[in-house]
């Protein structure tokens, strides 16, 4: 991965994190994108201190086109040409019925999950046609597959995530470029804090019982993905913990 430039939405924690840590530590250069400065800044000085490689960062809100798009213009010359875009970036707030949630919390999981991930898609994939030379990895998940209870909103979203990934993968069949949707199951990070609205102990109680994917074991697939060689195309991956079997049905034992 050395000399590979790689950059990463929603950075400063989970996931996003460890993608960061793993393609750090195998000599990627990286631009970190988050809404939280104080914690992107955290992470670029642990990276440069632990590996000789350079991080520039990013920080914005995906759902803000403007901001995109005068920031990613704003990249020094030699930070433009991106091999790797990771569109990691993604939450969940509630686990309410579709006749029940909170409208304005939808837009804000509609927001980021999909047209955040389709501007920044937008905006960088033209030039890695230019340079006949990229990939594009979409962070999905098993919710893409089929809806959940509690889950109308956020399955819909990462079932788009599904289709914008085949769409592009597609649209680029006639390039050297890769398309790529990591889909993972259950992972135990800051988002279900979100999910249950900062509820932890509710969080935490999720995931008793089952050992739960890390961030970590999810980089090591967004890492195999970009490892292979130019000819082959990781299409998609779907990850779980071995107790889980599809998007509602996993084993848990008493605790
Ligand atoms: C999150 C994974 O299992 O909560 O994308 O749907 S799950």
């Amino acid at each position: 991965m050395e000399n590979k430039l790689v950059f990463i939405t929603g950075a400063s924690s989970g996931i996003g994190e460890a993608c960061a840590r793993k393609f750090a530590a195998n000599g990627a250069n990286l631009i970190l994108n988050a809404r939280n400065l104080a914690r992107l800044q955290e992470l670029k000085k642990d990276l440069e201190s632990q590996y000789s490689i350079s991080v520039y960062l990013l920080p914005f809100d995906v759902r803000d086109r403007e901001l995109v798009i005068k920031s990613i213009n704003s990249l020094p010359a030699k930070w433009q040409d991106i091999d790797i875009l990771i569109n990691n970036a993604g939450l969940v707030i509630g686990v309410d019925k579709e006749f029940e949630g909170n409208l304005d919390e939808w837009d804000t999981v509609i927001d980021t999950n999909i047209k955040g991930l389709l501007t920044m898609t937008r905006i960088i994939v033209p030039g890695m046609i230019e340079r006949q030379k990229g990939q594009i990895i979409n962070i999905g998940s098993i919710a893409g597959e089929a809806a959940y209870p509690g889950g109308s909103v956020y399955c819909a979203t990462k079932a788009a995530v599904k289709a914008l990934t085949d769409g592009l993968r597609i649209d680029l069949v006639d390039t050297p470029l890769r398309v790529t949707n990591i889909k993972p199951g259950m992972v135990e990070t800051n988002f279900s804090v979100v999910r249950y609205r900062g509820d932890k102990t509710t969080a935490d109680n999720f995931y008793k019982g089952i050992h739960a994917l890390s961030g970590e074991d999810v980089a090591e697939s967004v890492y195999f993905a970009a490892s292979v060689p130019p000819h082959v195309q990781i299409a998609e991956i779907l990850v779980m913990p071995t107790n889980q079997a599809t998007g509602t049905i996993s084993y848990k034992k008493n605790t």
